[in-house]
C-alpha cells in the first residue's frame, strides 16, 4: 500500500551526530562541516560522538561499545534522531534505528533533505525529487520500516515545496522515468541556448564554489539583482542568469548556481545534471571562496576537484571573498583577488579581470 507523509518544515528536531574519523587531523573540519549541515537542515545538535573507522562494524558502522554509550546518553537526553556522517546502507540504517530507538539519517539523506527544503524553481524541484526517489529506491524496505515508525515526517522525509515523499516502489519507479524526461528537456534547452549564445559571440561566466562562500551575494552586487542569500548551506539550488556589463558596451552572461561540498552525493550530481550543465558550458568560472573560513584552502581544493570532474573550463578566477572578516593578512596567488561583497572594494578590478580572461 502507498504511504505518503505530511511535510513538517519549521519544526526544529534534536539530533545527536556520529562521525567515523579516518584521520584525527580531519576531526575539527568534519565536526564543523556536519554541524553546519545540521543547522541548515533546521536540526539542533545536542552532542557529537566520534570513533576511529578502525572500529568499523558492518552491522551498525560504529562498534557495539559506542552503540551502548549513545543508548545511555539518549536515556538521559531524549533526541529525535541520529545523524551519521557517512553513507549508510538501508540495513545499517535500520539496525541503528532499531538499537537506539530513534530515526537515523546518513550524510547523503541529510544533504538531500537540505536541498529539498531549499528547492524553489521547478527545475530545482524536479532535480531534487529525482535525487530523493533514486535514494529511496535503493533503501526502500529499510526506510519504510524505520522512518515510518517515527511518523515518517521531519528531517529526511521532506519533499520539495509542499509535496510529500512517496514510499511506494512502483510509484517511485514511474516518477523517476517522468522526472528524467523533464530533465532531458531542460538539458536540451540549455544546449540550444549555448548554440545561440556562441553564434552571437556572447560569453558565459558562472559563479562556482563551496556552499555559503557568497556566490549569490556577489551575483546580486554585480548585476544589481536581489536573489536569495542566506547564512545556511545550499541556499541556492536554481540557476539565475543575467547580463553583466563590463564597460565599452561589452557584456557577458553571469550565472549563479548551486554550491558544492565535500563528498557531494552522486545521486545529487546525477540529478542536478541540467543545472551543472551550465557550469560545464561556462567560458569562465568565478570561483568564490569564503576566505574567513579556517578551512578555506581545503574548500578550494574540493571545488577544483568537482569542477575538474565535471569537465569545466580551467579558466578560473579565485575570488577570496569575505576579506572584511580577515584578522591578519594572507598570501594571494596569481589568479586570486581579495574581495568583499560588504564593502564593494575591488569591483572595478574584478570586472577588468573578467574582461581580460574572456578576451
Ligand atoms: N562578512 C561577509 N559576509 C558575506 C560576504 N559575502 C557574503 N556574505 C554572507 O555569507 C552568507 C552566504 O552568502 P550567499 O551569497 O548566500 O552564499 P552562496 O555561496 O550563494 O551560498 P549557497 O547558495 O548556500 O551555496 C550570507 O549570510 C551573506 O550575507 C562578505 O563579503 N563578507
Ligand atoms: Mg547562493
Amino acid at each position: 500500500m502507498s504511504k505518503t507523509y505530511e511535510v513538517d518544515k519549521k519544526e526544529i528536531e534534536k539530533a545527536i551526530v556520529f562521525c567515523p574519523i579516518k584521520d584525527d587531523r580531519d576531526k575539527e573540519y568534519q565536526f564543523a562541516e556536519i554541524s553546519r549541515l545540521c543547522f541548515s537542515a533546521d536540526l539542533e545538535v545536542v552532542k557529537i560522538f566520534s570513533q576511529s573507522v578502525d572500529a568499523f562494524n558492518r552491522r551498525t558502522v560504529m562498534g557495539s561499545g559506542k552503540v551502548e554509550e549513545i543508548k545511555e546518553f539518549l536515556r538521559d537526553n531524549p533526541c529525535d534522531l541520529l545523524v551519521v556522517d557517512f553513507q549508510l546502507t538501508g540495513s545499517q540504517m535500520k539496525n541503528l534505528s532499531d538499537e537506539l530507538g530513534v530515526k537515523v539519517l546518513d550524510r547523503i539523506l541529510l544533504i538531500i533533505d537540505i536541498f529539498a527544503l531549499n528547492a524553489k524553481s521547478s527545475e530545482g524541484k524536479t532535480e531534487i525529487k529525482l535525487a530523493q526517489n533514486k535514494y529511496l529506491l535503493t533503501r526502500l524496505s529499510s526506510l519504510a520500516g524505520s522512518q515510518g515508525r517515527f511518523g515518517g515526517k521531519g528531517a529526511g522525509m521532506r519533499g520539495p515545496g509542499e509535496t510529500k515523499l512517496e514510499l511506494d516502489r512502483r510509484k517511485i519507479e514511474s516518477e523517476i522515468v517522468t522526472l528524467e524526461k523533464e530533465i532531458e528537456k531542460i538539458k536540451n534547452n540549455r544546449k540550444q541556448n549555448k548554440i545561440l549564445r556562441e553564434k552571437n559571440g556572447i560569453k558565459s561566466v558562472v559563479l562556482g564554489g563551496y556552499t555559503n562562500a557568497g556566490k549569490s551575494s556577489l551575483f546580486n552586487l554585480l548585476t544589481k539583482e536581489s536573489i536569495y542569500a542566506d547564512d545556511k548551506l545550499f541556499a541556492t539550488l536554481d540557476t539565475t542568469s543575467r547580463r553583466l556589463f563590463l564597460g565599452d558596451n561589452e557584456f557577458c552572461i553571469l550565472t549563479d548556481t548551486v554550491g558544492f561540498i565535500s563528498k557531494l552525493p552522486h545521486e545529487l550530481v546525477e540529478s542536478f545534471s541540467a543545472t551543472l550543465e551550465e557550469v560545464k558550458n561556462a567560458d569562465l568560472i568565478l570561483h568564490v571562496v569564503d576566505v574567513a573560513d579556517n578551512f578555506f584552502k581545503r574548500n578550494i581544493e574540493i571545488t577544483n576537484k568537482i569542477l575538474d570532474d565535471l569537465g569545466a573550463t580551467d579558466k578560473r578566477i579565485v575570488i577570496l571573498n569575505k576579506c572584511d572578516l580577515l584578522t591578519k593578512p594572507i598570501e594571494i596567488e596569481k589568479n586570486q583577488i581579495l574581495f568583499s561583497t560588504k564593502n564593494k572594494n575591488n569591483i572595478d578590478k574584478l570586472k577588468m579581470l573578467i574582461k581580460e580572461y574572456l578576451n
